[in-house]
């Protein structure tokens, strides 16, 4: 990497929740993240789910995050790319990200060479086995007339409705987390390796063996695993309770906890 700069790598903020006054300290904190990454930072990537809800409605922007839309535009303005792979919380961003924030938007998972080594990159929603009942309703929710129709409502009905419904899967998500992480799971390293994404990474590697990296949002577990001798696998994990990111010097992926000062 040039003059010692690296990439830089987060995901699920799900600003926003669980309220927007509790999302507020939390965006400011990602705020002082990105100032303090600025000056070293090569390129930007956001893995998915920024905001819990997001809707690019035609002449309406949902209120708020004012200053954590500001301080990204500042960043993208001052030369420094971000992009943005979309996540399953705000698969409806459109237009605005990119024409507003100036966001380079992955929708789609892509392989992509950072410094001469392979990376995979994805939020991570729906890929894998199983999970059906998530598969059908993204394809409910990805549906254009669907979208033509939640458009429809007004956002005060709209928005809050679709915050209790993501509201919903949170806690369903919180839930399981909790079991697993007291039964021990987290520390299991075959048991890691069992669950969908990197069962989904092992399969890719398969196909196509000289990927280096798999990159993955989506799971809000930091999770670090080593699939071969040459090939990584990475969740970022969240910024809600873990404040962890990626790091990449052009030879290691590392990854780190931002100590917030709550
Ligand atoms: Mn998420």
């Amino acid at each position: 990497m040039q003059n010692g700069k690296k990439i830089f790598f987060n995901s699920d903020q799900h600003f926003g929740a669980p309220t927007a006054k509790e999302s507020k300290v939390r965006e400011r904190i990602f705020i002082e993240w990105l100032e303090h990454i600025a000056p070293e930072a090569e390129e930007i990537y956001l893995m998915g789910d920024l905001f819990d809800f997001w809707f690019d409605y035609k002449a309406v922007v949902p209120k708020g995050y004012t200053l954590l839309l500001g301080a990204l535009a500042r960043i993208t303005l001052s030369g420094i790319p971000v992009h943005y792979y979309r996540g399953n919380h705000d698969m409806w961003t459109f237009y605005y990200f990119e024409e507003e924030l100036g966001f380079i938007m992955h929708r789609q998972p892509e392989i992509v060479l950072l410094d001469g080594k392979k990376f995979y990159m994805a939020h991570g929603d729906g890929l894998g086995p199983g999970d059906r009942g998530y598969k059908f309703i993204k394809k409910v929710f990805e549906n254009k007339i669907n979208q033509w129709l939640f458009r429809q409502l007004h956002p005060d009905w709209g928005i809050p409705l679709a915050r209790f419904w993501s509201g919903r899967s949170r806690y369903a998500n919180l839930e399981r987390e909790s079991r697993e992480r007291e039964d021990g799971k987290y520390d299991d390293q075959q048991w890691l390796l069992n669950e969908p994404l990197p069962q989904y990474a092992l399969h890719i590697l398969q196909q196509i063996p000289d990927i280096r990296y798999f990159i993955f949002g989506h799971w809000h577990l930091p999770v670090a695993l080593q699939l071969t001798d040459n090939c990584s696998y990475f969740n970022i994990g969240d910024w809600i309770t873990h404040f962890s990111y990626l790091t990449f010097d052009g030879s290691v992926v590392e990854a780190k906890r931002w100590k917030p000062d709550i």
